[in-house]
């Protein structure tokens, strides 16, 4: 079973590239972001409350995503490879992931992360404001609030994979397609 993971700031382009990587390598697609995003249009009591720390740019807790991403684990026993899209997103997530691959015998395949700087983040997710209406990309004091975000709590991760050997860097300024083709190169070599 491989386990890849879709690494980078908000707006870095994981979902485009998970949509294209799941297609041609039939990997199960797991974002947290869109999981969230259905419980906050289901208006579940757990979507509630992710609504109100989403929409200020700020995380939701550690035990409610590892909880998400363990149901999805265990609910599909047959998938050929799960490719993980916005999760580790803190180190406690990433420490949870290892216990939960260890627990099936197995460990994490490949990060690939996306690297973007700071206002190239911020014109892509005002450009996306004007296509897909997310409370998330409203306005820019939370998409700043979100890149900060990403800087205290989520950059540190990258530190957690780099001794592994499994860490993958990848610039992702190039087009969609430029971007997908380095990702290839990575997978195909593996
Ligand atoms: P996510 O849904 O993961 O959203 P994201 O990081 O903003 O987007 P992504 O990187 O997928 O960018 P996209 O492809 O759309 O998270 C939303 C929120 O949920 C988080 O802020 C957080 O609050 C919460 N959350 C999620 N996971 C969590 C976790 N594990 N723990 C706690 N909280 C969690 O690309 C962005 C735009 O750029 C698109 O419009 C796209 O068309 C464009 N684009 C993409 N690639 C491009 C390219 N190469 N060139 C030009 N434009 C490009």
């Amino acid at each position: 079973m491989k386990y890849f993971i879709l690494f980078g700031p908000p707006g870095a382009g994981k979902g485009t590239q998970a949509a294209k990587m799941k297609e041609k390598y039939s990997l199960r697609h797991i974002s947290t972001g869109d999981l969230l995003r259905k419980e906050i249009a289901e208006e579940t009591e757990l979507g509630k409350m992710a609504k109100s720390l989403t929409d200020n740019g700020n995380l939701v807790p550690d035990e409610i995503v590892i909880g998400m991403i363990r149901n999805v684990l265990d609910s599909d026993r047959t998938a050929k490879g799960f490719l993980l899209d916005g999760f580790p997103r803190t180190e406690a997530q990433a420490v949870a992931l290892d216990r939960m691959l260890k627990e099936r015998g197995s460990e994490v395949t490949s990060v690939l992360s996306l690297m973007i700087d700071d206002d190239e983040v911020v014109r892509r997710i005002k450009k996306r404001a004007e296509i897909e209406n997310r409370a998330d990309d409203a306005d820019e004091a939370t998409i700043r609030n979100r890149v900060r975000t990403y800087h205290e709590k989520t950059e540190p991760v990258i530190n957690h994979y780099k001794s592994t050997g499994k860490y993958n860097e990848v610039n992702g300024t190039g087009s969609i397609e430029e971007v997908f083709g380095t990702l290839c190169g990575i997978i195909d070599r593996l």
